[in-house]
C-alpha cells in the first residue's frame, strides 16, 4: 500500500480528483464554463419567423398532415438555432403557429403547462376550455391554463391560423411535465348550449392594465378565458389618446385580481405610432413579438429585423430591443416576466441612445 505521506503535492492532487471523479463530486474550483455571468448569456439567439415563409408551409401540412389523436394538434413550432435542436423559441418560452384546415378538431387533452393563443387569420372556430366553447376572431386572446381540458373545432370550410405560447420549457426545467388525453367519449368535450360563459360572467369587468403588471402576484389563472380585440383596441385607443409616447402599452389580466393572465406568462400589445422608434429596454427575461397589424423594424442587440402581419420574432434575456413602425403597428408580446417578478429577480433598464444596426437579419 502507498503511504500518503511519501506523495508528493502533485501526486495526491491527482489522486484526489481521480477520487472525486469517482464520488460523483466536482470540485468549483476546476469548472472552467463561467456559471455566474455578470449579466444573462441565454444560448437562444435573436430570430425572426416570417409570415411569408410560415404561411404556405402550415398549407402544405394542412393538405398532407391530418390532425388526429397521436399528433394531436398541427403546429409547427419556432425552433431557436440557438438551442441546438429543441423545439422552443427561447429558453422558457414555446412559440408557434398552429393552424386547422376546414372543419377539423383537434381533440382535447390537458397537461400542466399552460398556453394562450392569440388569433392571427380565420373564423368559426373555438376552442372549448373545461367545458366553456371560447370564440375566436382575429386579436382575441384565449387562455387554457394549466390542467384545463382544452380542444379546438372548426365549423366552417375555411383555414384557421393563431400563434401558440406555452410555458412549456420551463415546466420541463422543473420537471412538472404532466399529460393527459381527454377520456372521451369522442375527441372533444361537448359542445355546450351556449359558448363563451366566462366572457358573460366579466361582462364590462376591467381586464388590462396601462403598461406592465408591477406587483400583482397570483398563483392563480385568470377566470376570464377569452380576450376580444374590439375591448383591447379600445383600451390601446384610450391611451394612446392620453399620450405622445412611440410606444402605448396594455397588459392583459385577470379581473379577478389584477395579475397576469397565467402565473408564468403575460400578455401585452405594444402598439409602435406610425414613423416613431421606442427607447431600448433591456429585460431579464425572455420575449416572443407577434406581429397583428402594421409594418416596421426592430434592432436587437445592433441587428434590425424588418417585419410586417403574422410575422414572429424572439428578444432573449437581456437583449436591448427597440421598435420602429413605418405604418401604425400593434405587436402581441408574450413574456415570462410573472415567473421573473415571484422569484424577485425582475429587472429592466432603459437605454437613452438608439443603438447602432451592425447588421440586418436575413429571413429565410
Ligand atoms: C398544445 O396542447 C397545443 O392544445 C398546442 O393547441 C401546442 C405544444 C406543446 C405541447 C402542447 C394545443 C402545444 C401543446
Amino acid at each position: 500500500m502507498m503511504n500518503t505521506d511519501d506523495l508528493d503535492t502533485e501526486h495526491r492532487l491527482d489522486s484526489l480528483y481521480k477520487d472525486l471523479a469517482a464520488a460523483d463530486l466536482r470540485p468549483l474550483w476546476t469548472i472552467t464554463e463561467q456559471l455566474l455571468t455578470p449579466t444573462p448569456k441565454p444560448k437562444a439567439v435573436p430570430w425572426l419567423w416570417s409570415a411569408r415563409t410560415m404561411k404556405p408551409l402550415a398549407r402544405r401540412a394542412i393538405d398532407l398532415v391530418p390532425v388526429e389523436r397521436g399528433g394531436e394538434r398541427r403546429v409547427l413550432s419556432l425552433q431557436n438555432p440557438g438551442l441546438g435542436g429543441r423545439p422552443y423559441a427561447v429558453g422558457t418560452l414555446w412559440g408557434a403557429l398552429q393552424c386547422l384546415g376546414p372543419r377539423e378538431v383537434a381533440p382535447a387533452h390537458r397537461h400542466t403547462p399552460g398556453a394562450v393563443r392569440f388569433v392571427l387569420e380565420g373564423e368559426g372556430v373555438w376552442t372549448t376550455v373545461n367545458g366553456d366553447a371560447c370564440d375566436m376572431r382575429p386579436g382575441d386572446l384565449v387562455l387554457t391554463p394549466s390542467m384545463n381540458w382544452h380542444d379546438h373545432t372548426s365549423s366552417v370550410d375555411g383555414e384557421m391560423f393563431w400563434f401558440d405560447g406555452l410555458d412549456l420549457p420551463m415546466i420541463e426545467a422543473l420537471d412538472g411535465v404532466f399529460f393527459e388525453e381527454y377520456p372521451g367519449p369522442g375527441q372533444a368535450q361537448p359542445e355546450p348550449a351556449e359558448h363563451n360563459t366566462s366572457e358573460r360572467a366579466h361582462a364590462g369587468a376591467s381586464r388590462y392594465t396601462p403598461g406592465s403588471v408591477r406587483d400583482h402576484l397570483s398563483p392563480r389563472h385568470s377566470s376570464l378565458l377569452n380576450y376580444r380585440w374590439a375591448d383591447t383596441e379600445k383600451e390601446l385607443d384610450r391611451l394612446g389618446a392620453q399620450s405622445d409616447e412611440p410606444l402605448v402599452e396594455v397588459e392583459y389580466v385577470s379581473p379577478d385580481t389584477g395579475a397576469s393572465v397565467l402565473p408564468t406568462l403575460a400578455c401585452a400589445v405594444h402598439r409602435v405610432r406610425a414613423g416613431r422608434r421606442s427607447k431600448p429596454v433591456r429585460r431579464a427575461g425572455n420575449t416572443v413579438y407577434v406581429v397583428f397589424r402594421g409594418s416596421g423594424s426592430s434592432v436587437i442587440d445592433g441587428q434590425r429585423f424588418d417585419w410586417g402581419p403574422g410575422d414572429m420574432f424572439v428578444a432573449p434575456s437581456w437583449s436591448a430591443v427597440e421598435h420602429a413602425a413605418q405604418e401604425r403597428a400593434d405587436l402581441f408580446v408574450l413574456s415570462d416576466e410573472p415567473v421573473l417578478r415571484a422569484l424577485g429577480i425582475a429587472r429592466t433598464e432603459v437605454l437613452d441612445a438608439p443603438q447602432p444596426v451592425t447588421r440586418v437579419f436575413d429571413p429565410r
